[in-house]
């Protein structure tokens, strides 16, 4: 016999994370392939770059936006723009099956009326990461966040309200979505280096989409 690398047959099934956190496990699998034809034509308007930390560094993920909003990081800090700094146009739109998608995992996970208007979209080349942080630079922390994870697995780091505090390894799989609100919406978390593996739609790559109400 052999061992499912991806577990294409797993059910979804919901993984309670911390009071306000749950894994969806592969509720974005069915429509993974849709996903990701809609993002290749948001990359080709807004293509991917290493953004720089307000220290100077050179972050490891790949990131770009959809939506009415996109985060961004240069010398200056952290912020919202409506426009894409490499173009000056406006972010592309965000695809509706998308916004639809992170709607249906929020109600799932007892936060009804998501309505996002960011969509950060971040790409992990092997040994690329996230080190720990705080998601806080949205105007109105009651909307929880959708993060949407698809291709190779990454273990996700989860931690509490403070940086000390003790910090969950949990795998996330090809279609796996978290949400994240309430009393979890401060908690620190991150991403740790990203094994090499190659899986059947995306490569060598894992992409995360994380859905917000930014403004
Ligand atoms: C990632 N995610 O999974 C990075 N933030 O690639 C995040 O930073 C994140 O997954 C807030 C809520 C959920 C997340
Ligand atoms: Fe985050």
């Amino acid at each position: 016999m052999t061992l499912p690398l991806f577990d294409a047959d797993s059910p979804p099934r919901t993984e309670p994370l911390a009071p306000g956190a749950v894994v969806l496990r592969a509720f974005a699998r069915e429509q993974a392939p849709a996903l990701l034809a809609d993002l290749r034509q948001v990359v080709a308007q807004a293509p991917w770059r290493h953004l720089v930390t307000p220290g100077g560094y050179r972050m490891s993920v790949a990131m770009t936006n959809c939506g009415a909003l996109g985060w961004v990081s240069d010398e200056r800090g952290y912020r919202y723009d409506p426009a894409d700094p490499e173009s000056g146009r406006p972010w592309p739109a965000m695809p509706a099956p998308l916004a639809t998608l992170a709607r249906e995992a929020a109600a799932s996970a007892g936060f009804e009326g998501f309505v996002p208007d960011a969509c950060l979209i971040n790409r992990y080349d092997a040994g690329a990461r996230l080190s720990l942080h705080q998601d806080k630079d949205e105007r109105d922390m009651r909307a929880p966040i959708v993060s949407v994870s698809l291709g190779v697995p990454a273990v996700f780091l989860f931690g509490g309200a403070r940086r000390a505090d003790p910090v969950r390894r949990i795998e996330l799989r090809h279609g796996d979505v978290v949400v994240w609100g309430g009393p979890a919406r401060l908690s620190y978390h991150g991403v740790a280096p990203v094994k090499a593996a190659t899986h059947p739609l995306l490569g060598e790559q894992r992409i995360n989409l994380t859905l917000r109400r930014a403004g």
